[in-house]
């Protein structure tokens, strides 16, 4: 009976110091959305010329323990004046409205500023999360340029499904603002490009 429960204990400890030595996975990005109005946006499908005024970013992270760790410094590339969401899974950071032109965002998993679980486990394990996009307001079908096409496009997507890329404004609907946005943006546009040619 003795030697049994030995092997018993013998096979207890085997299954068991694995177990004790498991870390959970460190954190990683799951969702990286931007936010304008009251709309947000997954960063996947369309990177380039987005055509709102971003206001914000929402991280969704994989872990299923909470990130304690982090403050507005922990993301970089932009001066971001709110953080919230600590102890949690999601956190998110606010900033004036970005301007046109190539952004380049970092989430820091190195340094004083890095996210880090409540494990204390740094993001990637100790690696930054880059996410690069680029901004150009009113271009509604992404093609680089702001003009007449755009107009004519959120126009038309008025009286279709609801297009995100038409709700310029973000403010859950494509109405006549919308185009009204894209429109004064065209005529700034001429406007600057009518000065360069003199
Ligand atoms: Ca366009
Ligand atoms: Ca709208």
């Amino acid at each position: 009976m003795r030697g049994y429960l030995k092997h018993f204990l013998a096979v207890a400890l085997v299954v068991a110091a694995p177990l004790a030595k498991a870390e959970p996975p460190p954190p990683t990005v799951n969702e990286f959305n931007i936010f304008f109005g009251s709309q947000r946006y997954n960063l996947t499908d369309r990177t380039t010329f987005l055509p709102w005024d971003i206001t914000g970013i929402t991280v969704m992270f994989s872990v299923p323990v909470p990130i304690t760790s982090g403050n507005v410094n922990s993301l970089s590339g932009v001066s971001a004046a709110g953080f919230s969401g600590l102890g949690t899974s999601t956190l998110s950071w606010t900033f004036p409205a970005l301007s046109d032109g190539p952004h380049s965002f970092v989430l820091a998993g190195t340094g004083a500023n890095a996210l880090k679980d409540s494990y204390d486990i740094p993001l990637y394990g100790g690696a930054d999360f880059t996410k690069t996009f680029s901004v150009l307001f009113g271009d509604f079908n992404g093609d680089g340029k702001v003009n007449s096409a755009d107009v004519d496009g959120v126009d038309a997507a008025r009286s279709r499904p609801y297009s995100i890329f038409a709700d310029i404004d973000g403010n859950g609907v494509v109405d006549i603002n919308d185009v009204d946005l894209i429109r004064a943006t065209v005529s700034r546009t001429t406007a600057r490009s009518k000065r360069a040619v003199r």
